[in-house]
């Protein structure tokens, strides 16, 4: 695939001096710790700088779409792909298109991984069509990749921004993040924190009875992520599974009239098929735009502060999440694991950010 050369990113700035307004439980508060100023009106924080790691997937597009839509809460500093849905090259391709679809083509994008740590790279297909971002006719991407490699690009945000300030969404598998912390451990103590989505407990699996497609892609990638230290969120299938992408739900999107609305209405049309008949339910489940909605409305869920770790041993039960929810085993506690969250507020949210794209 071709590369054009970074674009330019502007310098850091007295900005990036201002003090997160994000204090453990108040997650993604638009407001600071207080939420009022000295003058009694409420206090806007910086919007939150991200990097989103990605396998676009129908849902991982609603989820970058989501970003792009909400320069109030994000300064998305690039995007990165990584193999997982489908091959690598088709996910990069697919990550320029919906940025050409929000319409923020200054967001850089960035092809990470090709493959799986330890294993052969397994794809979903099945799910998300041949391009894996079947259904509305996207135009072929006239933006390009960045040539730099999308491991070398998450370890040189990490060490030039501040200690605590660069926030990471994982959409995918987590080749890359654990990547560049085995290239480059120093980033570990200077991540913000990982917003995920993968795993399940109560919900089991998706891809084998017990693993969830973006753990099981890469197991051994989710291990170290999960042992390293990092503050981490993470979206289950528990609560993707509660958000489901009903007929009223998605006939509300298209009615935006946007382009935009009418993409993921198209898009969510598409990969709702295989999900409708695989569980039978009122509407597929939404899984990667939890992670963005938590960043923006964290009252949305609900969770529990336990320990996660996952199988890289088992055949049978390989890429699960053993996840500690009860606490009966005194392992330290590494993620916040969201179990449900409010559907109703998800779309709503959902709705009225793509209303703002073209
Ligand atoms: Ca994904």
């Amino acid at each position: 695939m071709r590369t054009a050369p970074r674009a330019r990113r502007p310098a850091l700035t007295a900005r990036y001096a201002c003090p997160s307004a994000h204090i453990d439980g108040a997650l993604g508060s638009p407001y600071d710790a207080a939420g009022i100023n000295s003058f009694g009106n409420p206090v806007k924080s910086m919007p939150r700088k991200i990097i989103i790691d990605t396998d676009p997937g129908q849902d991982d597009a609603v989820a970058i779409l989501l970003a792009l839509a909400s320069p109030e809460d994000f300064d998305v500093l690039g995007i990165v792909a990584v193999a997982g849905n489908v091959p690598l090259a088709q996910n990069a391709r697919n990550a320029l298109k919906v940025v050409e679809l929000s319409g923020r083509t200054e967001v850089p994008v960035f092809a990470g991984c090709e493959r799986p740590m330890r294993r052969h790279l397994v794809t979903a297909e099945y799910v998300h069509g041949d391009t894996g971002l079947d259904g509305p006719d996207l135009p072929a991407p006239r933006l390009e990749l960045q040539p730099q490699h999308g491991v070398d690009f998450l370890v040189d945000m990490l060490m030039e921004h501040p200690p605590g300030t660069v926030t990471l969404c994982c959409l995918g598998p987590l080749t890359n993040i654990a990547m560049a912390m085995v290239k480059q451990p120093a980033i570990v103590d200077r991540i913000k924190e990982i917003v995920m989505m993968g795993g399940g407990c109560f919900e089991g699996g998706n891809v084998t009875p017990a693993a969830e497609f973006n753990i099981y892609v890469d197991p051994e990638a989710a291990d170290v992520v999960l042992r390293s230290g990092v503050h981490i969120v993470m979206a289950p299938l528990d609560l993707t599974h509660m958000m489901q992408a009903t007929h009223e739900r998605l006939d509300r999107i298209r009615a935006l009239g946007n382009r935009a609305g009418q993409a993921v209405f198209e898009m969510l049309s598409f990969s709702e098929r295989f999900d409708l008949q695989k569980y039978g339910s009122q509407g597929a489940p939404l899984h990667d735009p939890c992670v963005i909605a938590y960043l923006i409305e964290p009252g949305l869920f609900q969770g529990r502060h336990i320990n996660v770790t996952v199988e890289t041993a088992s055949e049978l039960t390989m890429g699960m999440t053993v996840a500690d929810y009860w606490g009966v085993t005194g392992r330290a506690r590494n993620v916040h694991f969201l179990r449900s969250g409010d559907a109703a507020g998800f779309y709503r949210l959902i709705t009225e950010r793509l209303a703002r794209l073209p």
